[in-house]
């Protein structure tokens, strides 16, 4: 807490020394009425989860694991946006602590440096009529991890990895926390990502690469022109006719 400046978010803070995943003990916590900025952390997740139902793999003492909770006061359609928000907020907080890293920001939910995947955000919402509404932002950074197992070591990488330093998990999220807070203030008197957006374009892994981005059943391939307001990714397909794409997974497609 020694670095934390914010007003609410890691003020209330729960921490585990093992967790199923945070994200769905912050869903719990959430729907019981814990408030805005609260933050759950834990050492390791036994079912760390990524998205549709992949794997985030966990191991204790080493990185962090953590969700954050949040009410946001926006048109429920503005929602994906967060992960974007927090993404940029996790990028500018490895800026400040470890200038020498040179991270990118995949859209829409990966931090990588040197190709391979350092951070990953998944944002769940419960929006269901009757229920109250709330958002849990999941963050797994690895920090100071220096080994993976067989099937990420050449997709995963670390802090440690990178720049051979072991570091403070804890300075680490109060820094993720201060900048965050700071992004989400301001995105919720704007109409949308409009004031982040030469950011994220500067440091998107994507901008103006070929791309392949699958989507349930359809595939779609193009070259990436920019991020839109709403935080949907500009590809102009060969046809020459542009597509705002707001989910799915891209990958550069090779030459
Ligand atoms: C994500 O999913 O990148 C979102 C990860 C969110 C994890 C946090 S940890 C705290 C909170 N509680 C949770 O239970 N989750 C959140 P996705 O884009 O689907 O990427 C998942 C893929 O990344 C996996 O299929 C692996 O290929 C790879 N992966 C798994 N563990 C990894 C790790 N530790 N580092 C890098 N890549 C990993």
């Amino acid at each position: 807490h020694l670095f934390l400046t914010t007003r609410s978010a890691g003020r209330i803070f729960h921490y585990q020394k093992e967790t199923e995943s945070t994200n769905l003990e912050a869903k719990k916590l959430a729907a019981e009425g814990v408030p805005e900025g609260a933050v759950i952390v834990a050492d390791t997740q036994s079912a760390g989860r990524g998205r549709l139902g992949r794997t985030w793999v966990s191991p204790a003492g080493k990185n962090l694991y953590f969700s954050l909770i949040l009410r946001p006061s926006v048109a429920s359609l503005r929602i994906p946006q967060i992960t974007l928000l927090v993404a940029a907020a996790i990028h500018q907080a490895i800026c400040d602590l470890y200038p020498c890293i040179e991270a990118g920001v995949k859209w829409p939910n990966d931090i990588l440096a040197g190709g391979r995947k350092l951070c990953g955000v998944l944002c769940e919402m419960q929006s269901e009529p009757g229920l109250t509404h709330f958002v849990v932002v999941g963050i797994g950074i690895n920090v100071n991890q220096d080994d993976f197992p067989e099937e990420l070591q050449d997709k995963a990488t670390s802090l440690k990895l990178e720049t051979g330093e072991c570091f403070s998990r804890s300075r680490l999220l109060a820094t993720v926390l201060n900048r965050f807070e700071d992004l989400y203030h301001n995105w919720q008197r704007e109409d949308d990502l409009g004031f982040i957006l030469p950011y994220l374009e500067r440091y998107s892994l994507l901008q103006g690469k070929e791309v392949c981005i699958d989507q349930f059943s359809r595939q779609i391939t193009g070259k990436v022109c920019g991020i839109a307001r709403g935080g949907e990714l500009v590809v102009q397909t060969e046809e020459g006719v542009e597509l705002k794409i707001s989910s799915g997974e891209a990958s550069l497609r090779k030459a």
